[in-house]
């Protein structure tokens, strides 16, 4: 290649890469990202947790139609998994039973419980859930089985890493409150601005439970929490 054709293709190729930043702006409803690190600390404040996951991040003031697809929680080696699945309101929640055991799930929420009843190993049963915020889901069977689904307004919302680190991808520009919650009922908001830059926001937020209660009970509901079927159903 002689130098005159290989300058015209290092051009070439420069204004190729400047077209697709240009179309990617231009596209830039919503091209930003708000990304960050929470970091969640005991009850008293005084130290952080071990691990910073089971936090979900999301924006308030916007509401999106529940996406089609469902939002997927197994049941495998006794436990719900994942811990915490965040849902947007109305999004059918697939709940499966990857055991080779019985299991069951049951919310106790007060606007809004239920109870899928017994699971065969291998069965799928669904549920949409309008209430906002948090359900707790318990096994009637086996109850170490804890799980919190988070029901949202819209599907702009990221969850923790073990580090602390989320990521919403391209919310929508505009005036939002920006909120954080994790499992161990720490909580916080920020009113934030979104535009087409890159927003990054860290939260540090203080635990609900006591440390202790969370390492000798690991995926225990806090205490007081009723245990009972919703319906009193006995299995
Ligand atoms: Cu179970």
């Amino acid at each position: 290649m002689n130098r005159n054709l290989a300058g015209d293709v290092n051009r070439l190729s420069l204004s190729v890469r400047v077209l697709a930043i240009l179309l990617a702006t231009s596209l830039a409803a919503g091209a930003a990202e708000i990304t960050g690190r929470v970091t969640v600390l005991n009850k008293d404040g005084e130290r952080p947790l071990k691990r910073f996951d089971h936090a979900v991040v999301f924006i308030e003031g916007l509401e999106t139609p529940p996406p089609g697809e469902p939002a997927v929680m197994d049941q495998t080696n006794k436990e719900f998994v994942p811990r915490l699945l965040p849902v947007v309101k109305g999004q059918e929640i697939r709940i499966l039973n990857s055991d080779k055991v019985q299991h069951n799930a049951f919310s106790p929420h007060e606007q809004e419980p239920f109870d899928l009843g017994l699971y065969a190993a291998g069965e799928t049963k669904s549920v949409r859930l309008q209430a906002l915020k948090r359900h707790k889901v318990y096994c009637q069977i086996h109850k170490s089985m804890v799980a919190d689904i988070f029901v949202l307004p819209n599907r702009y919302f990221g969850v923790t890493d073990g580090n602390g680190r989320y990521r919403i991808d391209a919310p929508p520009e505009g005036g939002y409150i920006l909120r954080v919650w994790h499992i161990f009922g720490g909580a916080d908001q920020i009113p934030i601005r979104i535009g087409q830059q890159t927003l990054t926001v860290d939260f540090t937020i203080r635990s609900s439970q006591t440390i202790e209660e969370v390492l000798d009970h690991p995926g225990m509901p806090g205490q007081g929490q009723p245990h009972a079927s919703p319906h009193g159903d006995a299995y």
